[in-house]
This record gives C-alpha cells, sequence and structure tokens, in this order.
C-alpha cells in the first residue's frame, strides 16, 4: 500500500472539490483539519466568525467523512491539540506516516509563509474557487500606469460572458451606479434568512463563549448559515426578496434596518459554502427572467464578478508587506469608541453597536463611517487594518486588506483607487438617518456642536494638499477651500485640531 499523504482543509476552504481535495486519493490520502489557537488569536476575532468557522467546519468534516475520506479532525479543546496549523500536520504525519502535504494556498501571506517553514514537504496548490487565477490578473495588471476595478470587471464580463448580449454589456451601459445612490426608504420589507442553531452550532456556542467571551462581540442571537444547503437558501432568499431593490438603496444606512436589501452572502462565499460563480449566476438567472431590474443585478454581480476579484488580485500581486503600508503617514491610536465606548457621534456609535452585536456591517458603513472618520482623523492604518479582521464576520486578510488599506485609507498610495473616499457630514446625512438622533448637528459647519466630520474634511485636505492638490477627481474640493474666507479656515483647522486633541486624550468625542 502506497504511503499516504495529508490533505489540509483550512477553515475557510470548506468546498468538496477545492484544490487539494481534487488532487488527493480518497483510499490513500488523509484530511487533516484542526480548531487551533494560533488561528483563532492571531487577531482577536469576533466571537461570531469563530464560532461560524468552527461551527462550518465540524459539518463539513462530518461531510467528507459521510463522502468516504478518512478525516483527522481535531476540536480545540482537545488535549492533544497542538495549536497551529504546522504543529498539527506534523502530529498527524506522524500518527499516519506521512511525509507529504496536500494544500490549497491559503488566503493570508502569514499562514503562507507559516507552511513554506514546516519541516515536512507541503505542496501549496492555487485557489481556483475565482474567476480570475492570479495568471489572469498579473497578466491583466502588467505594464499598466494604473489599476483601475472598472475596467478589470469589463474584461471578466466580456471572458465570462455574465450579463453579456453578444459583445455588449446587458442592457447597454456597463455600470447602473448612477441609479443605485437612492437615500433611505420609509420601510424595509425583508430581512435575511436566519438559522436557529442545532446541536453542532450550539456545542461550538458553548465553547466559544468559554474561550473567546472576553473578546469584542456578542453571540447572542446567532442565526448564520453553517452548512451549504443553508447557505443556498440563504441566496435564494436574497435574490427573492431583496435582490430587486439592492442596487436602489445600495448606499443607504438606518438606524434601525441593519441589513435593509444587502445580501449577507460574503462570510458564506468567503468560507466556500458557497461558491462566487453560482451566486452571480442566480443573480443574472433573477435578471434574464425579468424578476430583477439591470440596475440591481449589474450592481451586485459587479461586487463580486468585479470587486471581490479586483481586491485579491492586489493582494497577491502586492505581496506581503501590503497590509502594513502606511504612505499618508498617519499615526494616530484607534480610539477607545471602536470598542464601545461612548461617542457623540451617532453615526459611528450605531456603526459600531452593529458590528459588536452582529459581527456585520455593510460596505457604506465600513467605507463612509468607520474608514472615512479613521481616514479624516488620521488613525494608523494597520490598528484599523486589524480592527477590520477582527471583528466582521467576513474578514480573511485577502479580501479586508485591501479593502481597509487600499480603498478606505488610501495607505498603499492609490493602488486600489484614484482618490480617497473622505466626505463631511453632508453625504452621511444624505444618505442616512443617522444624523436625525445625533449630539452634533450637520447643517453646522464650526462652532459649538458641528458635526466633527465636517471639519476633519478640510483637516485632511490641507494637510495633504501636497499630494492630492493635483489629483484631477479632488480639484473642485481644493478650490471650494480656497473661496473661502482666511479667517474661516483658520477657525475650522483649530476646531479640527482642538477635536483631533481630545479623541487622542481619550476624552468622549
Ligand atoms: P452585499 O452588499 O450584499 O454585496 C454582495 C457581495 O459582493 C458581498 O457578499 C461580497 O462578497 C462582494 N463585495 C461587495 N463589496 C466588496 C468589496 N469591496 N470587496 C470584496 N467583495 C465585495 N468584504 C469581505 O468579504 N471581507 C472583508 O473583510 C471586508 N472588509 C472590508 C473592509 C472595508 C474597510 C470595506 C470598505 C469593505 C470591506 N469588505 C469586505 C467589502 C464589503 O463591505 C463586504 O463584502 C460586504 O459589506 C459584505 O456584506 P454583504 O454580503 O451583505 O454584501
Ligand atoms: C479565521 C480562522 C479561525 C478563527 N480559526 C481557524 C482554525 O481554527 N482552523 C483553521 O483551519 N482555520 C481557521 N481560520 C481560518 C484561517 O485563519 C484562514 O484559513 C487563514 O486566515 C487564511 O485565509
Ligand atoms: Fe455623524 Fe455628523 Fe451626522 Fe452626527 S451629525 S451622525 S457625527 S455625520
Amino acid at each position: 500500500m502506497s504511503v499516504p499523504r495529508l490533505v489540509l482543509v483550512l477553515g475557510d476552504q470548506l468546498t468538496p472539490d477545492i484544490a487539494a481535495l481534487r488532487a488527493a486519493d480518497k483510499s490513500r490520502d488523509v484530511v487533516v483539519m484542526a480548531e487551533v489557537k494560533a488561528e483563532a488569536t492571531y487577531v482577536r476575532h469576533h466571537p461570531k466568525k469563530i464560532a461560524f468557522l468552527f461551527a462550518a467546519m465540524r459539518k463539513f468534516a462530518a461531510r467528507l467523512r459521510e463522502d468516504g475520506w478518512d478525516v483527522r479532525y481535531t476540536e480545540y479543546d482537545d488535549t492533544n491539540n497542538a495549536g497551529s496549523i504546522p504543529g498539527e500536520l506534523l502530529r498527524r504525519a506522524e500518527e499516519v506516516g506521512a511525509e507529504e502535504v496536500m494544500a490549497t494556498e491559503p488566503g493570508e501571506w502569514r499562514l503562507i509563509a507559516a507552511l513554506e517553514e514546516c519541516p515536512l514537504t507541503v505542496r501549496q496548490m492555487e485557489d481556483d474557487r475565482f474567476f480570475a487565477s492570479h495568471k489572469r490578473f498579473d497578466d491583466w495588471a502588467e505594464g499598466r500606469k494604473a489599476l483601475r476595478m472598472e475596467y478589470f470587471y469589463r474584461e471578466m464580463r466580456r471572458e465570462t460572458g455574465i450579463l453579456m448580449e453578444g459583445d455588449k454589456p446587458a442592457g447597454g451601459a456597463w455600470n447602473y451606479d448612477k441609479e443605485n445612490r437612492k437615500p433611505p426608504p420609509g420601510q424595509i420589507d425583508t430581512s435575511p434568512m436566519s438559522f436557529t442553531p442545532d446541536d453542532t452550532v450550539k456545542d461550538v456556542l458553548a465553547l466559544v463563549e468559554r474561550e473567546f467571551g472576553d473578546n469584542f462581540g456578542s453571540l447572542d442571537g446567532f442565526a448564520f448559515a453553517t452548512e451549504p444547503g443553508q447557505a443556498r437558501r440563504a441566496l435564494s432568499h436574497f435574490i427573492t426578496h431583496a435582490l430587486p431593490r439592492f442596487g436602489d438603496f445600495q448606499d443607504a444606512m438606518m438606524r434601525d434596518e441593519k441589513w435593509l436589501y444587502h445580501s449577507l452572502l460574503s462570510a458564506y462565499m468567503n468560507a466556500g459554502l458557497l461558491s462566487p460563480q453560482e451566486v452571480c449566476a442566480a443573480a443574472e438567472e433573477a435578471w434574464k427572467a425579468g424578476d430583477v431590474p439591470i440596475n440591481a443585478a449589474e450592481g451586485f454581480i459587479r461586487q463580486i464578478l468585479g470587486w471581490r476579484e479586483f481586491v485579491r488580485g492586489v493582494y497577491f500581486r502586492e505581496g506581503p508587506d501590503y497590509p502594513r503600508r502606511n504612505q499618508l503617514n498617519h499615526q494616530r491610536a484607534l480610539p477607545p469608541l471602536y470598542w464601545g465606548a461612548k461617542t457623540h457621534m451617532s453615526c459611528l456609535a450605531h456603526a459600531v453597536a452593529q458590528t459588536r452585536d452582529e459581527a456585520y456591517a455593510h460596505h457604506i458603513q465600513r467605507l463612509m463611517v468607520t474608514g472615512n472618520f479613521a481616514l479624516l482623523a488620521g488613525i494608523n492604518p494597520t490598528e484599523l487594518h486589524e480592527w477590520y479582521l477582527e471583528v466582521y464576520i467576513d474578514a480573511y486578510e485577502w479580501v479586508e486588506s485591501p479593502n481597509t488599506v487600499g480603498m478606505s485609507q488610501f495607505a498603499d498610495g492609490g493602488v486600489v483607487g484614484s482618490k480617497p473616499y473622505v466626505s463631511s457630514g453632508n453625504y452621511i446625512d444624505r444618505m442616512s438617518d443617522y444624523c436625525k438622533g445625533c449630539d452634533y448637528d450637520v447643517k453646522q459647519k464650526t462652532g459649538e456642536g458641528a458635526c466633527p466630520f465636517n471639519l476633519l474634511y478640510w483637516h485632511f485636505l490641507d494637510r495633504h494638499r501636497d499630494r492630492f492638490e493635483g489629483n484631477a477627481r479632488m480639484g473642485n474640493m481644493y478650490r471650494t477651500w480656497d473661496r473661502m474666507d482666511a479667517d474661516k479656515r483658520e477657525t475650522i483647522l483649530g476646531e479640527a485640531d482642538a477635536f483631533l486633541d481630545r479623541l487622542s486624550a481619550g476624552k468622549t468625542v
């Protein structure tokens, strides 16, 4: 009988035909899965994220066993648990007499390096659960002065044929974003599908409460899907009930509506319970059947076929130093309000509270509330990156860091975006109902009670003038700033400095 090899399946690789499993031989090889301290603590993950992954891992292992695989699964509190992925590989290699490991490339440089350093022979195969391979992205990126998602996305549309009518984009345009910026609607008539914890989930919830109960975040009301059948039902529910209005209200934010018309499918796609291909196909089918308008189908598909693929391409192309870039040299410490300390800013209080309760906030809350504030206030992007990696259920470095370090903080100097996403309170007021319940006044530009976003917006532009003045997309902002009275400019900068001093001193702002 030939010597068995180990097949590593990580917590976000829960796909039956993932590369390492495809390459393995069921009659010979041994699957290794492990809940380990190193992965569960390299940042202090939200308890719901850990519970989701551990429950989904346990169910996936059971399914592989039913399918005839020899699976060696280590639970978190197993006394023999070696505590890390390489440690578990070594332990299992000794147990079964293996020397070789087949792995699917992890989604974080940290773990890729750990597997490279493992004394066993580890073959890392490309993770091909995406539309574009590393080579495909690099071929597209090579020689371009700037990488812009929109052009990459169009190539992906042409190549996959998704939302194409011959060689033309469906409906005549590539992008319908102009129709997708409606302010919050009066009422939301749907909510995402929720799942009552079964015995596996209940066991994991008890374990996570015991081991990680002190991490930021609540386990209450855990209702995520933890197996592919449930995730598929969540997809189909979203397509029928939320997708038709997804486009219109994609950018809206409401105090009492956490989900609006968003899908909540990122955690499932990122962990492997759903494939991006089946999600895009379901949205396209709904449009073809006339159930969903083109602005909704296109807006949704662009996030997956465009943004999700694009940020992954950037992460792997830019290399291991990417998550720690800080091109704007922002050094302020992440303030306690990100961990739920009291703040008078209603938008931040709501986005952070929702994050603590649900391990979820939608894109505009992440980008234009918590991200926008951090950028305007000059928060250290590495600290912020770690925060996003910790607090969201869908966070892995390959997708989180280009969104945080690149799109949201411009700390990569413009690899992901052509200009920083900054706004004054006006944008938040237009797109949300947060300002109505705020201690600050969004209409007030200076003085007692002025919205901090209004002050910090100009402070940001002023302190980074050298870098952004020549940016064609920001010229208008500088012209408006320059047209203001010198006295007013001075007042704004002085009040912004005073606000930032209070923030850094740990005062409630
Ligand atoms: P929907 O609004 O329903 O969108 C549909 C799908 O599109 C999502 O499920 C997701 O897979 C994909 N998508 C949308 N926007 C993006 C994007 N910018 N990049 C990649 N995929 C996208 N997404 C993550 O999956 N993991 C992260 O750790 C993460 N961190 C982020 C950090 C910041 C600072 C910002 C601004 C965005 C981040 N995003 C991240 C992108 C986006 O916010 C989430 O994908 C989205 O909010 C997930 O919720 P949803 O499934 O309801 O998405
Ligand atoms: C995020 C995570 C956590 C919390 N725990 C585990 C674990 O115990 N075992 C495991 O195999 N994977 C876990 N993961 C997912 C990995 O951290 C993930 O594979 C890497 O971050 C690469 O994306
Ligand atoms: Fe946020 Fe300013 Fe609106 Fe308050 S007034 S909710 S701080 S944007």
